[in-house]
């Protein structure tokens, strides 16, 4: 996969073929070689007001609401709430916050203690703070503490009419359905076009 920047051989790519078409020079030449190699649009995997994270789309939603409103507004969006799968995805989701509390998709409305993320996905990683989560006062949703005042990422359950802002997170990426192809080319002349 190419790291620098694919729109540039993107470009690169209309330009050449927009010269074969066009360049008067080019006449009496032959398309001698085409190799490809492709790559994929970084740039362009996730739609606007929505950021690219290791596969996934994310789209950080500032006002607050309550898990449920904030659940069902992820899903207009044909996403959810954030299921967290590593410290790093747990960073870079608090991260969209500016360190901010905000919901994650993780609760256990249907089962006390069983907690479940509401994209479906395995529940494999936590970063509980300490003590938690407690059930206190029949708390069943969860949302993250931030990194402002001392807090250091970590997760507390909470009750779900609180109101908190929110990420919604949108995969799995089709990574290989955003692949382009490029042409590489080069011209030889024909026969009757040699030089003397
Ligand atoms: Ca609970
Ligand atoms: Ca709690």
């Amino acid at each position: 996969m190419l790291s620098v920047a694919p729109r540039a051989y993107f470009t690169l790519y209309l330009c050449a073929l927009q010269t074969i078409r066009v360049h008067p020079e080019l006449d009496g030449h032959t398309l001698d070689v085409v190799h490809s190699l492709t790559y994929v649009l970084i740039t362009d995997v996730c739609q606007d007001d929505w950021t690219y994270f290791k596969g996934y789309c994310y789209r950080k939603v500032s006002s607050c609401d309550s898990w449920n409103e904030s659940q069902q507004t992820c899903t207009a969006l044909e996403a959810n709430l954030p299921s967290i799968h590593s410290q790093e995805e747990n960073v870079y989701v608090q991260s969209l916050h500016g360190g901010e509390h905000s919901w994650l998709g993780l609760s256990d409305i249907k089962s006390e203690g069983t907690f479940v993320w509401s994209d479906g996905t395995l529940f494999d990683f936590h970063y509980w703070a300490k003590h938690q989560p407690n059930n206190f006062h029949n708390e069943d949703c969860v949302h993250t503490l931030g990194f402002l005042q001392d807090h250091t990422y970590e997760w507390n359950d909470i009750n779900c009419t609180d109101c908190h802002r929110f990420t919604c997170k949108r995969g799995n990426v089709p990574i290989a359905n955003k692949t382009t192809t490029i042409l590489w080319i080069s011209f030889r002349r024909s026969k009757q076009d040699k030089y003397n």
